[in-house]
């Protein structure tokens, strides 16, 4: 099994979008082992977006992030990494297709609704930037043999 770490950002969080989009990671069989509301900080802001670090955009996305406090989550599935970015949809809004998260969602590059993580490396870096171990939970959900078959996990 994989985790992967998802970020409902402050848009989700503004436009009451936080019940439809955890619904949608749900849906899919994704199954959530931690998560909370946190106020992200320029600083952690900074370690998240260093890839972004040289672009004109770089300030303004990570302000956006700390405009309200955010969801942070972590779900866990086979191949769950590349399972959740398939469900978040390409980075601009406008061009994700529909039946996405958001191509469904948002008409913009920046107020995307979610963060994805875009590895398994980068997945592992994340939540431990995210979360404490301790706020990640162990648990077999009680579905998992119609989720998967017993030769898949
Ligand atoms: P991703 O979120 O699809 O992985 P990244 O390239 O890692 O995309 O960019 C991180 C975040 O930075 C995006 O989700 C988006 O909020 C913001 N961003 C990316 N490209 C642009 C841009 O061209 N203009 C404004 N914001 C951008
Ligand atoms: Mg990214």
């Amino acid at each position: 099994m994989e985790r992967t770490l998802v970020i409902l950002k402050p848009c989700t969080v503004q436009r009451g979008l936080i019940g439809e989009i955890i619904s949608r990671f749900e849906k899919k069989g994704l199954v959530l082992v931690g998560m909370k509301m946190t106020w992200l900080t320029d600083e952690l802001l900074s370690e998240h977006y260093a890839h972004l670090k040289e672009k004109s955009f770089f300030q303004r996305v990570k302000d956006a992030m700390r405009t309200c406090p955010v969801i942070v989550c972590c779900w866990e599935g086979i191949d769950a990494v590349e399972a959740v970015r398939t469900l978040a949809g390409k980075t601009n809004g406008r061009n994700a297709a529909p039946g996405t998260i958001r191509g469904d969602y948002s008409m913009s590059v920046q107020e995307n609704i979610v963060h994805a993580s875009d590895s398994l490396e980068t997945a592992k870096v994340e939540l431990s930037r995210f979360f404490d171990p301790s706020e990640l939970y162990e648990y077999t959900p009680s579905n998992i043999w119609s989720l998967y078959a017993n030769d898949e996990i």
